[in-house]
Order: structure tokens, then C-alpha cells, then sequence
């Protein structure tokens, strides 16, 4: 019986150690642009698949249902120390498995069924757990939903005078501030204003921007929010799993109810040993660069599809998102993100706002930096990666022959270029 723990994945079961095999060489080989994507380092993956696995810890540090706990103890002391030093908070909850289950959390511990809550439409590139309508979110709640500017100057930026005049006249109890595809600089301090002004709770989900507030290259809400939410592996780059932060004690003592018993029993330990080396990884001072180098890469990418002649949402950006509108090519979202992914380019479909066409089609693509950049790709490489996608997506108007070998010679200089910045040598 012992056998078992010291065979290896490849000898115990080859059919599922294939299937890690071909996932390995796919992200060797593919360019990854999708925006919520990263690849952490081998010390994450360790610490997640870790025997921390096998412990139940319902609970918290101290105050445990089970013995047995004084390790796993440490590792959520140690991820709980480095995130509050990280995002300089006061408290913090890093129970959560997920991004979606720690806004529930908030929920469950601040709101009552039916409530009133204001958050970004999906359409306008805010995101499902907002209030959406086939999300709890906007089921068990009286969600309405702000957008982006349809013209002018500040077309597709935040309509805040669309925020401030929707709060007052359904005066939520909570207004939720953060997005899934805008790119650009978010005004905490101004959704504060409004929030102050209507005597609601303001809550941050900082998930795709988190990287970046720990490499100090996009503002930390922090100081604004009354909590903030977040995942742990977008521009983060760690564990596949959430957290939540903030500085007021009574608050803190309502969303750890929430999260356990609440919603949750036991935590994952493993995940929380993985936060723990994510978030010591996000204190060191290479971390600042990363951060510069994904959003450089983004402005790189965006501008060369700007000379390319595609319109990008919002103009440009200022972080690691480029929000590709597809409506001047006369192509849609669908078909650009499968042509894409032929060459080697990860991408996904994104809703531009006021698109015409439905969510299985749309107008536009969303791209990502921080996976790419996280594996060596400079602002050199961007250039050329936004060549290649322009190349692609123009070769969409071509006769059939004219796109195979467009596509064909793409692919070629795709695994050229990847093939420059191996991941994981050692990991299998
Ligand atoms: N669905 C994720 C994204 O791609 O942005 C967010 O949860």
C-alpha cells in the first residue's frame, strides 16, 4: 500500500500525467494574451501541489476546529503578515477559494437579500459577479448597473456622473468599483465621494489590477475602499485563489463569519501555503519591474495595432489590458479569437461596450500582458507580437490560400519567439 506515496504521476497514471504533458507544451508553445492569465513561479506550484493538501484547519489561526494545525498555523500567519505589508492593510481574510466566492463573502457579511447594489455592467466590461443577472449577484439582490461614456471625449471611460446620479436615486447600500476589461486608471477617490455621498459601502474588487498595486504602478484603493476584494493569480501572479482585505476591525470580524462559517468549512492549506510565497515573491523588489514591464508591453501592443489601423477601446491604456474594438475591420470577436488561437495567440472575446452583436460573438478581443511578460517578452517582442496579430486578423479579408500561409508562416515565428523563453524546465 505505502507504494502509492512515493510513485511518481508519470508512473501511477500516464493517461492524466499526458494530459499535464500536452497542457506544458501548449503553454510553451502558445503566446498567452489572455488578460487573466499568468504563469507563476515553480516555488507557487510546489507550495499548492504540497501535503498541506491532506489537513483540514476550519477555522482560523489560534481558534482551529482540529488538531494538528500548528504548521498550517504558520503558513496563513506568514501569508496574512506579507499581504497586509503588501497592499499596507490593517486585517485580512485569505480564506476564500475564488474571486466570486470572496465578493459573496462581502455580501453575505454586509448586505440583506434584495438590497440595493450598484456595480459596472458587463457589457461595459465590468464583471459578472457585479450584479449581473445570471449571477447570485444580481439575483438575490436589486442590482442596477452603471457603464462607460457612448461618445465624446471620455467615450468608454467611466460615466461617474452616471454612477453619482444612479446613487442617488436608488441610494444602494453598496457600490462595487473594479472591472474584468478596463484597461484604464480606475478613480477610487471619486467612487469614495459618491459612496460617502449616499452613505454606502464602497467595495473594491482590485482582481485584475492587483499585480500591479503590489508593483506600485496603479493606485492602491486601499485607502478609499471599505474592503477590497481580490484574486491571487492575475497580474498577481501567484495561487489560483482570492483574498480579502481591510482596515476596519468590525468589518473584518463580519466577512470572517461570512467566509467561515458562512459560506465555507475548510480552507485549502496548500493555496494558502502557495499566497504565502506569492505574496513574499510580490514584496521583493523585482517585482516593481515586472510590473513597469507589463504595462510598457501593453502600451507597445496597443500602439502597434493603433499603427495597424484597429481601434483600440478607450484609445490606449494603463495597465495590462488592450481591449481591441473589431467593428472598423468588419470583423467580430468569435472569429478573430479562433483564428488566433490557430497561430499559437491565446486570446478572448470580449463584449466592446455597446456592441451590437451578442456575447458568443461580440466586436472585439481582449489581450493580456502579464503571462507573456512574466516569461521574458519585452517591449521588442510586443511590437512583433502585435504585427503577427495584425497580420492574422487582416488576413481574415484574404482570398483562403492568402490566409493559410499567412497563418502558416505566423505560427512558425510564434513557437520561434516562445521558444526563446522556456518555462518550467525542471518542474517535470
Ligand atoms: N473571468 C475572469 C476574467 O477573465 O477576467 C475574471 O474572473
Amino acid at each position: 500500500m505505502t507504494e502509492i506515496y512515493n510513485q511518481s504521476l508519470k508512473d501511477s497514471d500516464s493517461e492524466v500525467f499526458a494530459t499535464l504533458r500536452k497542457e506544458l507544451e501548449r503553454q510553451q508553445n502558445q503566446i498567452e494574451l489572455i488578460a487573466s492569465e499568468n504563469i507563476p513561479s515553480l516555488a507557487v506550484l510546489n507550495a499548492q501541489g504540497s501535503v498541506m493538501t491532506n489537513k483540514y484547519a476550519e477555522g482560523y489561526p489560534g481558534r482551529r476546529y482540529y488538531g494538528g494545525c500548528e504548521f498550517v498555523d504558520q503558513a496563513e500567519e506568514i501569508a496574512l503578515e506579507r499581504v497586509k505589508k503588501l497592499f499596507n492593510c490593517k486585517f485580512a481574510n485569505l480564506q476564500s477559494h475564488s474571486g466570486a466566492q470572496a465578493n459573496q463573502a462581502v455580501f453575505l457579511a454586509l448586505l440583506q437579500p434584495h438590497d440595493t447594489i450598484l456595480g459596472m455592467s458587463l457589457a461595459s466590461g465590468g464583471h459578472l459577479t457585479h450584479g449581473a443577472k445570471p449571477n447570485i449577484s444580481g439575483k438575490w439582490f436589486n442590482a442596477v448597473q452603471y457603464g462607460v461614456k457612448k461618445d465624446g471625449n471620455d467615450k468608454d471611460l467611466i460615466d461617474y456622473d452616471e454612477v453619482e446620479q444612479l446613487a442617488k436615486e436608488h441610494r444602494p447600500k453598496m457600490i462595487i468599483a473594479g472591472a474584468s476589461a478596463y484597461p484604464r486608471i480606475i478613480d477610487w477617490k471619486k467612487f469614495r465621494r459618491i459612496s460617502d455621498d449616499v452613505d454606502a459601502y464602497l467595495v473594491v474588487d482590485m482582481a485584475h489590477y492587483s499585480g500591479l498595486i503590489a508593483g506600485k504602478q496603479y493606485p492602491n484603493p486601499i485607502e478609499h475602499a471599505d474592503v477590497v476584494t481580490s484574486t491571487t493569480h492575475k497580474t498577481l501572479r501567484g495561487a489560483r485563489s482570492a483574498m480579502i482585505l481591510t482596515n476596519n476591525e468590525d468589518l473584518i470580524k463580519k466577512i470572517n463569519s461570512a467566509v467561515f462559517p458562512g459560506l465555507q468549512g475548510g480552507p485549502l492549506m496548500h493555496v494558502m501555503a502557495a499566497k504565502a510565497v506569492t505574496f513574499g515573491e510580490a514584496l521583493k523588489p523585482e517585482f516593481v519591474q515586472y510590473s513597469k514591464n507589463v504595462i510598457a508591453n501593453a502600451k507597445v501592443l496597443s500602439e502597434t495595432l493603433v499603427n495597424r489601423g484597429f481601434r483600440i477601446v478607450t484609445g490606449g491604456t494603463d495597465s495590462h489590458i488592450v481591449w481591441l474594438d473589431l467593428t472598423p475591420k468588419n470583423l467580430t470577436g468569435d472569429k478573430a479569437e479562433k483564428l488566433l488561437e490557430d497561430v499559437g495567440i491565446a486570446c478572448n472575446k470580449n463584449a466592446i461596450p455597446y456592441d451590437p452583436n451578442p456575447p458568443k460573438i461580440t466586436s472585439g478581443l481582449r489581450f493580456g500582458t502579464p503571462a507573456a511578460t512574466s516569461r521574458g517578452f519585452n517591449t521588442k517582442d510586443f511590437h512583433t507580437v502585435g504585427n503577427m496579430i495584425a497580420d492574422v486578423l487582416d488576413s481574415l479579408l484574404l482570398e483562403e490560400s492568402e490566409r493559410e500561409e499567412i497563418c502558416t508562416t505566423t505560427n512558425k515565428k510564434v513557437i520561434g519567439l516562445c521558444s526563446n523563453y522556456p518555462i518550467y524546465n525542471e518542474a517535470y
